[in-house]
């Protein structure tokens, strides 16, 4: 397997040398200054690649193997194979990221918004703060502070009267805070930032789209993307939703094993792959992790490894160290690899630690909410110990 690190650009607050010492050699990143929809010309790749790919004199090689993500834009989820110029927009990207040899693409179908949670900062017993979903928080949030109009009968009698205690809880500057985290699209978002009026009206524009319409909006964009994904040995990777489950009312189709199986049966094209997210598809209690991945090894070419654990009746989750969680991480590995020892080396898997706690210096450093240097270094440092314990060292 390869290792890989999510590299926010030129502005990131970790450097490219920084990300050299963490042990990664494989680049995660994309162009997140062009806005949603627009194509992005091969210069404009070009140019990353080469801020990636030059190496300092005695440095050691980075290379960048992934792009994460081309966001598809809103009206591809809500019309599907209409969306004729935001398609073709959207392989316009594809064929520049192709024309630079990278091979891999993530991306996601999530509607409106892309992963979200309730906190950044939730203080574990160690002293170092984790990302997490509460559900009562969120239903306060929908409930009354977004005050969607259908909100009530998505909750029970018994969640709608939590939210409402810790809504009435919540002082002026929790509800901003709140507010802010799940609207503003958390690092890597590939949906737009939204105020609370432009939020509504993009949940009334999805009235009508459930979950069958979405997926197939999804199958005729990837009946329309795939053939040029595989003409150019470019392997396309679905992000499982996160959490992996409806939110606001919203349909979501990347949650499960089933979800993806049907997805494959649609579309059988190779370039079709997934982007295996332990920390997404681990929320759920009834997605097998190791199951999932031995099911789809062959679609595998991208692997986001992190541990969420659940909380109470499991709708709320937060982030745990990577070893830590309620994904049993040795025997995901041993299915992953199981996959890699099927491959060549150029196409073995590119896994990165995803998201790391907030710890030690970086609780006095501005950092990106998610992607701290030393958590996420503490990660992949423990990912690479099962990797050469399990006699399949990465590169
Ligand atoms: C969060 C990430 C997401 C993900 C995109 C994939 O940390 O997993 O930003 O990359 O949703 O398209």
């Amino acid at each position: 397997m390869r290792q890989g690190w999510r590299w926010f650009g030129p502005e990131a607050p970790v450097t490219l040398d920084e990300v050299r010492q963490t042990g990664a050699t494989n680049i995660v990143s994309s162009l997140h200054q062009v806005p949603i929809g627009r194509a992005w010309t091969e210069r404009e790749v070009r140019e990353r690649q080469s801020l990636i790919e030059t190496t300092p004199a005695d440095r050691s090689p980075l290379i960048w193997s992934v792009v994460e993500s081309i966001p598809i834009p809103d009206a591809v989820k809500r019309k599907g194979g209409e969306a004729k110029a935001e398609i073709e927009a959207w392989i316009a990207s594809l064929e520049a990221v192709a024309a630079c040899g990278i091979p891999i693409v993530c991306y996601n179908f999530m509607p409106v918004v892309d992963w979200t949670r309730t906190d950044l900062d939730f203080v574990t017993p160690t002293g170092a703060t984790a990302m997490r979903f509460d559900h009562e928080r969120f239903a306060a949030f929908d409930l009354f502070i977004l005050e969607r109009p259908d909100a009530a009968h998505h909750y029970s009698d018994e969640d709608r009267k939590r939210a409402r205690v810790v809504y009435e809880a919540m002082s002026d500057d929790e509800i901003a805070d709140i507010t802010r985290i799940i609207t503003s699209a958390l690092p890597g978002s590939t949906t737009e930032p939204l105020t609370i009026p432009a939020f509504r009206e993009k949940l009334v524009a999805y009235s009508g789209i459930d979950a069958t319409r979405l997926r197939r909006h999804l199958v005729e964009f990837l009946e329309a993307v795939t053939p040029a994904a595989e003409a150019r040995g470019v392997k396309l990777t679905l992000h499982p939703d996160d959490p992996p489950r409806s939110l606001f009312g919203l349909p979501r189709i990347a949650s499960t094993g089933e979800d993806y199986a049907a997805l494959f049966d649609a579309v059988p094209s190779a370039a079709n792959g997934m982007c295996y997210c332990t920390g997404s598809l681990g929320v759920r209690a009834d997605n097998d992790l190791p199951a999932i991945a031995r099911r789809f090894a062959s679609r595998i070419h991208f692997a986001h490894l992190r541990a969420t654990t659940r909380e109470g009746d499991g709708r709320t989750f937060h982030e745990s160290a990577h070893l830590e969680g309620d994904a049993d991480m040795v025997a995901v590995l041993r299915e992953l690899v199981a996959e890699d020892r099927r491959r060549s080396a150029e196409d073995t898997i590119v896994f990165r630690s995803d998201h790391g706690h907030r710890m030690l210096d970086d609780l006095d450093k501005t950092v990106t909410p998610g992607y701290p240097a030393i958590g996420r270094m503490r990660g992949l440092a423990e990912l690479r110990g099962i990797l050469h314990a399990l006699g399949a060292p990465p590169s």
